[in-house]
């Protein structure tokens, strides 16, 4: 079944039978028929529902569609992106681990590791994972777990992932991918050979800018069985109504991307063509970096682009303030546009030398494209670089 079906005719025990959108079970617990019934959920010798924080019918059906796209086995939805990832690191890693993380990522990401994980004995290197002598460097230590984002945010640097797969099956590492900025329409890391895709389905997934929620997705169940314990001790599930919000996303994603996609190749070119604009970073230009490995390894080229406008942080000021349909906002995947400046909203909390050797300058801008019209969308950023 294609993809864009699947976002519609997923299949689960759930929906054979019953409404057809299923309902929101707003409950924080359930009805056991016996005692028996009670204790065998509890031995886990029978499937069912005893709380909401091990598992509620809403979210189950989530997990149950969204490992369905990505290709894997099962899935655990998560509070927020943010606690996806903390999930991954503390269920999988233990004191005297270590984790290789592409430097350009989330900076919540880095920040997570840096200031939390190592408090747990866990550390972590951070290398350009689209460099893969520096991934192979990166192996000379043991390492337990390697996390990379592709696109990367907000570069848009790219990485190989059937290439990072093979040297991590090699030595024994779990690969991690975070798929936010792809979405499985347009990149698939457990088919390249990741082990486990993780996503803020607070962005493209759920489309709508009215969700905070995360996923992991996992193709082997023990992983599967060792997260799902992870998760609920720490405790940071989806809510019932996320979950439904979401699936109802996800019935549009195939056709959203399509739209976020062919909006953002145009606008990539109308600002490549910019006098005011030094450079434009979209995995559907020939000048991206890894434009060829984008092209192997993303069916399109996604909705998000960086560029570098002349003139710095004073530039950078001048066109926020000034555009009327790009909504000066952080977060991204909405079917809203949204403009936002990196290097003092979502990467300030970067060190400044890394946040410049990353390509994180004062004069980079973060475009989350929607799906308005798009001579819409190039005459609003026409205007509003006109003042800058
Ligand atoms: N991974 C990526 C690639 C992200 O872009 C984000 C959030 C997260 C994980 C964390 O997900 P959350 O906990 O927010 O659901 N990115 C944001 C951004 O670029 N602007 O605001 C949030």
């Amino acid at each position: 079944m294609d993809i864009k079906t699947a976002c519609i005719h997923y299949s689960s025990p759930q929906l054979n039978e019953g409404p057809v959108v299923s309902p929101i079970y707003q409950t924080s617990t359930f009805r056991f028929r016996d005692f028996q019934h009670g204790a065998d959920l509890f031995a886990g010798k029978t499937h069912g529902y005893i709380y909401s924080r091990m598992l509620n019918p809403t979210v189950e059906l989530l997990e149950d569609c969204i490992a369905q796209l990505e290709g894997g086995t099962k899935a655990l939805a998560t509070a927020s992106g943010m606690a996806a990832i903390q999930t991954v690191f503390t269920g999988l890693c233990s004191s005297g681990d270590h984790i290789i993380c592409s430097e350009s990522v989330y900076a919540p990401t880095a920040g997570l590791l840096h200031n939390y994980l190592s408090h747990l004995g866990i550390t972590s290197s951070f290398i350009d994972s689209s460099d893969i002598e520096q991934v192979k460097s990166a192996f000379q230590a043991d390492i337990k777990l390697v996390f990379i984002e592709t696109p990367g945010n907000p570069t848009l640097v790219i990485s190989d992932i059937a290439q990072i797969a093979r040297l991590c099956r090699d030595r024994g590492a779990l690969l991690v991918v975070d798929n936010t900025f792809s979405s499985p329409i347009l990149q698939r890391p457990l088919e390249l050979g990741a082990d486990i895709v993780i996503h803020s389905v607070t962005k493209f997934l759920n489309g709508h800018a009215d969700v905070v929620g995360g996923i992991i997705v996992v193709r082997d169940e023990n992983l599967y069985q060792r997260l799902r314990k992870t998760l609920n001790f720490f405790g940071g599930v989806m809510a019932p109504f996320e979950a439904f919000l979401v699936l109802r996303g996800i019935k549009t994603l195939a056709l959203r991307m399509e739209r976020h996609c062919e909006n953002a190749q145009k606008i990539a070119q109308f600002l490549e063509n910019h006098p005011k604009v030094n450079w434009v970073r979209y995995p559907g230009l020939p000048s991206h970096p890894q434009y060829q490995l984008a092209k192997r390894q993303m069916s399109r080229a996604g909705g998000l682009i960086s560029f570098e406008l002349k003139g710095g942080l004073a530039a950078a000021q001048r066109l926020l303030n000034a555009t009327r349909l790009f909504i000066l906002a952080v977060s991204l995947g909405g079917v809203e546009s949204l403009i936002q400046h990196p290097a003092s909203m979502t990467h300030a909390s970067m060190p400044v030398e890394l946040r410049i050797r990353t390509g994180i300058t004062d004069g980079l801008i973060r475009l989350s494209v929607g799906i308005e019209d798009v001579n819409d969308l190039i005459a609003d950023l026409d205007q509003a670089l006109q003042k800058v």
